[in-house]
């Protein structure tokens, strides 16, 4: 953080770390499933059969498909996606009860993406479902599906419109561009206000596509705008990625101090420690394959992850206070891909049998573990092993001066209790003491297995 603070009159508007029971829900949840659906997944990363991954930056970016492989005018065939978006498969129960049995805690839904086709029926732009042959109100029937499942939603939407008419990269340079610039701006005013009028039981924003300049400029509108926001639903939650200071410093203010309830920068990437938390609350979203959050139909030659992979990604998030959430591109028929259906299952089963390290822990201030990651809530401490010992020895570095020390130990997979014993090796003898959790030789696991320890006086 900058030692020498400068003014900001456009900086935080909520204190850093809410204590109201939203945000404390938030920082409890662990799990989260982003779902990014839309026009984008009718053609799922192709088109007739010729691949757009060469063509453009992302699966739902593929309105910006260039190069000699992208169709002919395809800009118009893409806008016109509409007129054939009837997902005959779609079911939000089902998708609702995966992300139950996955675990998932809370679930961010694009409500409108860069390429500006609203899956609500807004009265502020034609570009809508309802202009759908499925015309209804694909957000409402999420919301409603997602909440049943006891579920928190939050909206994903997206500031960019590439086809809006009205939409500035660069500032306005004039005042008719202003006056198009402000009609931009109340645009999308009157669609967040409709969007907290019509699902009032979401919990949040998820915002997306503030990066361009003429947003960037706009701090007074959008400060205003977060203001009344906040002011119109009590305990919105809003992320980082929303606005900027009005010396255009974005997620962290010109002082270091978060914009919004909780840092968004961390997008398919995790950060390698705690030094820059600051006590900040966060999330991390992650797609499965390599960058594509929409439907991408062909999965072949990408490196997509593995439960374990995930698992690694979730509790590497979790033992840094973060949230982590899984992304699903749901087809153009409003069907998992086969590829995430199958993440969902093996996800849940663990989560079934380790949930108590995942949700509502906190980072421990421990020595890292060199087998996993460490998480603990209230007098329990967790370690999830990922690496095992070769000598079935979890050995635990507490600091000297430590007034408890594990004193009890338990596998979560079958609940048999372990033997801990002081291992005083003396590996760095004036900072570290050791404590020995004996694993059964006999006990295998395919999976990061956790054990859960019991603390008090050595
Ligand atoms: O451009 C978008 C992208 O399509 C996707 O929605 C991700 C999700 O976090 N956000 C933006 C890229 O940072």
């Amino acid at each position: 953080k900058p030692t020498e603070r400068v003014d900001v009159k456009y900086g935080p508007i909520t204190p850093k770390h809410r204590t109201d029971a939203d945000m404390e829900a938030f920082r409890n949840y662990g799990l989260g499933q982003f779902i990014h659906w839309g026009l984008y997944a009718i053609p799922g990363n192709e088109w007739e059969g010729v691949s757009a991954r060469k063509g453009a930056a992302a699966s739902e970016w593929i309105r910006t498909w260039k190069g000699p492989n992208a169709p002919k005018d395809w800009t118009t065939i893409y806008d016109n996606l509409y007129k054939q978006f009837n997902p005959k498969s779609f079911d939000p129960k089902a998708w609702a009860k995966q992300a139950k049995d996955m675990g998932a805690k809370y679930m961010i839904f694009t409500t409108k993406h860069h390429d500006g086709f609203a899956l609500w029926p807004t009265k502020y732009s034609d570009y809508n479902i309802t202009k759908a042959p499925y015309k209804k109100d694909i957000v409402k029937e999420v919301v409603d599906a997602y909440n049943a499942e006891g579920i928190d939603v939050y909206l994903y939407f997206s500031v960019l419109e590439w086809n809006n008419p009205d939409y500035f990269y660069k500032a306005p340079q004039n005042e008719a561009e202003q006056k198009k610039y402000d009609k931009f701006l109340q645009y999308t005013k009157n669609q967040l206000f409709e969007l907290l009028d019509k699902y009032p039981t979401i919990k949040g924003f998820w915002f997306d596509g503030t990066w361009d300049q003429a947003w960037i400029k706009s701090y007074e509108f959008t400060y205003n705008l977060e203001k009344e926001l906040r002011a119109k639903h009590p305990g919105l939650i809003i992320g980082s990625r929303f606005r900027n200071d009005e010396h255009g410093k974005r997620h962290f203010d010109s002082n270091g101090d978060i914009l919004g309830d909780y840092e968004q920068g961390w997008e398919r990437k995790l950060p390698k420690d705690v030094s820059w938390l600051d006590g900040n609350d966060w999330d991390a979203v992650m797609t499965i394959p390599p960058n594509g959050w929409g439907y991408m139909k062909d999965w072949s030659g990408l490196y997509t992850k593995t439960t374990d992979d995930i698992l690694d990604m979730l509790m590497q998030t979790v033992s840094m206070n973060g949230n982590f959430v899984l992304n699903f591109g749901p087809d153009g028929q409003g069907k998992m891909h086969p590829g995430e259906d199958k993440l969902a299952t093996e996800i849940g089963d663990w989560m079934k049998v380790n949930a108590e390290a995942v949700y509502g822990v906190r980072h421990v201030d421990l020595p890292t573990s060199k087998l996993g990651y460490y998480t603990q809530k209230d007098k329990n401490l967790y370690l999830t092993v990922f690496n095992r010992p070769v000598n079935n020895i979890a050995r635990i570095a507490v600091p000297k001066n430590a007034k408890e020390v594990p004193v009890a130990a338990v596998l979560l997979a079958n609940g048999q209790q372990l033997e801990v014993k002081h291992a005083d090796i003396g590996l760095d003898l004036d900072k570290n003491t050791y404590y020995d959790v004996i694993l059964p030789k006999d006990f295998q696991s395919d999976r990061a297995f956790v054990i859960k320890m019991e603390w008090g006086a050595p």
